[in-house]
């Protein structure tokens, strides 16, 4: 598994499938999730009604519509309380289950947003650790390769670091 980390907007990379950091509605929000909705278009609103919700941690697929990219993962990323509530095990989910629809999928090529460490505070540095790790811990054959999609300089630091330490066997 080839793992990178980029600064960029999700909405422009042309790889297999980005993943949506969403919430239970699916129906879009702010964040990356809005700008996600807002460049794949209304269709994407109408693939998404059809879910009717999704769980914390789990995933959903649909085409990537107006996007560059073939497929959207949309999935929702616990809100931080403190870490007593089983986040770090649903953010876990929430990177295994958007890996196995893209395995499902034939996506070579997936992009992840930092799921959670926005709008629901889980804080960078753990979220990161949890991101990297259940990727480099993947042992399907597909995708090939991970893009870890920041969209600070401070959160690309992190990955960058985090990244390293895992090449360097930690
Ligand atoms: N490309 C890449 N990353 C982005 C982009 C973009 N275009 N826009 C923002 N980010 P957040 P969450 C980064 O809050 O914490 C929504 O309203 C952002 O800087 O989007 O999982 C949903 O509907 C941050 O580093 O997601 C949910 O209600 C990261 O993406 C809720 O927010 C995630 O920030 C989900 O909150």
């Amino acid at each position: 598994m080839k793992m990178t980390a980029v600064l960029n907007d999700i909405t422009k990379l042309k790889v297999d499938a980005i993943v949506n950091a969403a919430n239970c509605s699916l129906l879009g929000g702010g964040g990356v999730d809005g700008a996600i909705h807002r460049a794949a278009g209304r269709r994407l609103y109408e693939a998404c009604l059809k879910f009717g919700g999704c769980r914390t941690g789990e995933a959903r697929i649909t085409p990537g519509f107006d996007l560059p990219a073939g497929f959207v993962i949309h999935t929702p990323g616990p809100v931080w309380h403190g870490g007593g509530r089983g986040e770090a095990d649903l953010l876990k989910s929430c990177y295994l289950n958007s890996l196995a629809l893209a395995e499902e999928n034939g996506c070579r090529t997936v992009a992840f947003p930092g799921i959670s460490i926005g709008v629901y505070r889980y804080p960078l540095h753990a979220a990161t650790e949890i991101a990297v790790g259940t990727v480099a811990a993947w042992s399907g054959k597909l995708p090939e390769e991970v893009i870890f999609c920041a969209f600070s300089e401070e959160v690309l630091g992190v990955y960058l670091e985090t990244l390293k330490r895992f090449a360097d066997g930690q």
